[in-house]
């Protein structure tokens, strides 16, 4: 007879699309932030693997989804390292098509959280079609990589199940932490307001403008959703601002006109480590 095994060679073919469900996944990590760790002992680890910018591809299939990964910054280096000691592992398993965007608020004026999210936004599309945007903050680290760092349905809250809210949300429409909005969704609400300085409410802004636009939010189980964070006092120039919870009774009338469509910034500097890009941007703090 004439039968043959056919080898195809994919070689230069097209890649396939990776499979809904990542195969690599472990389920629970274990997470601690007593050891010392350093970018260098971070870089050894999964440095081979990225590519400048904190820059990810799989290299055997076409990711389900473009993402970047977007963490609003000041003076937390420390924290830093261990997040990228975590993160980048469970993101590599995850097969993301992924950069890591830290946006570093210069200066020391009040900080602004959702601000920076919006500047990380507009600069990681300036450099890659990315479809998705996961805003995190820098001492999260999810317990668990079935929690997917990718967009969905609607827009989701992925910090569920935090250590220091003893695993359970604080209440149900708790929006911060970190979050997932596609560049559609994020588009939707205008992006998120940057007219709150200090600490306080910028999230439940957030959330409120996903609810008004008509959408609602997805989570994971409390399982999947479970994150440590690591202890810290409170940053010196993000004092509780008074006049944020107020201001969320406005949030119907003021959305559209403060957002994406009303961001001022400047880059002060742009560096490629190989673990993430670094941009250093004047937000026009007040004092
Ligand atoms: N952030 C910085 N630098 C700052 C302030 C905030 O990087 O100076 C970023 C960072 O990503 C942080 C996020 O913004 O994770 C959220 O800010 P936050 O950590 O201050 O908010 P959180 O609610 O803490 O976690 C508030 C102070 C709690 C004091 C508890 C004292 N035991
Ligand atoms: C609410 C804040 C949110 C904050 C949440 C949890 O009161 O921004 O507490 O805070 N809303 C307002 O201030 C209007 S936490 O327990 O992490 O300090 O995220």
């Amino acid at each position: 007879s004439h039968e043959s095994t056919v080898i195809p060679d994919n070689s230069n073919g097209p890649l396939e699309l990776c499979p809904e469900t990542p195969p690599e996944l472990v389920g629970t990590l274990h997470v601690e932030f007593n050891s010392k760790r350093t970018l260098e002992e971070v870089k050894e680890q999964v440095g081979s693997s990225l590519q400048a910018g904190g820059r990810y591809k799989p290299p055997d299939c076409i990711s389900q989804q473009k993402v970047a990964i977007i963490v609003p910054f000041r003076n937390r280096h420390e924290h830093l390292k261990h997040w990228l000691y975590y993160i980048h592992p469970i993101l590599i398993r995850q097969q993301l098509d992924y950069g890591v965007y830290v946006i570093n608020q210069d200066g020391e004026g009040v900080f602004n959280r959702a601000k920076l999210m919006n500047v990380g936004y507009l600069e990681a599309m300036k450099e890659y079609d990315y479809e998705c945007f996961v805003f995190s903050d820098v001492d999260l680290v999810p317990l668990d990589d079935r929690n997917l760092y990718k967009c969905f349905e609607n827009p989701r809250h992925l910090a569920v199940s935090m250590d220091k809210f003893n695993f359970h949300l604080p209440y149900q429409t708790y929006f911060g932490g970190v979050s997932s909005l596609s560049k559609q969704q994020f588009l939707k609400i205008n992006g998120c307001p940057n007219t709150y300085w200090g600490w306080g409410g910028e999230d439940d802004d957030i959330y409120r403008r996903i609810v008004y636009r008509g959408m609602s939010i997805s989570r994971p189980d409390a399982m999947t959703g479970k994150y440590k964070m690591v202890r810290h006092e409170r940053d010196k120039h993000n004092e509780p601002n008074p006049k944020n919870p107020d201001k969320l009774h406005k949030t119907k009338e003021t959305m559209d006109a403060d957002g994406l469509n009303s961001l001022n910034y400047s880059v002060k500097e742009i560096v490629k480590d190989i673990l993430f890009t670094f941009i250093t941007v004047d937000i026009q703090a007040p004092e």
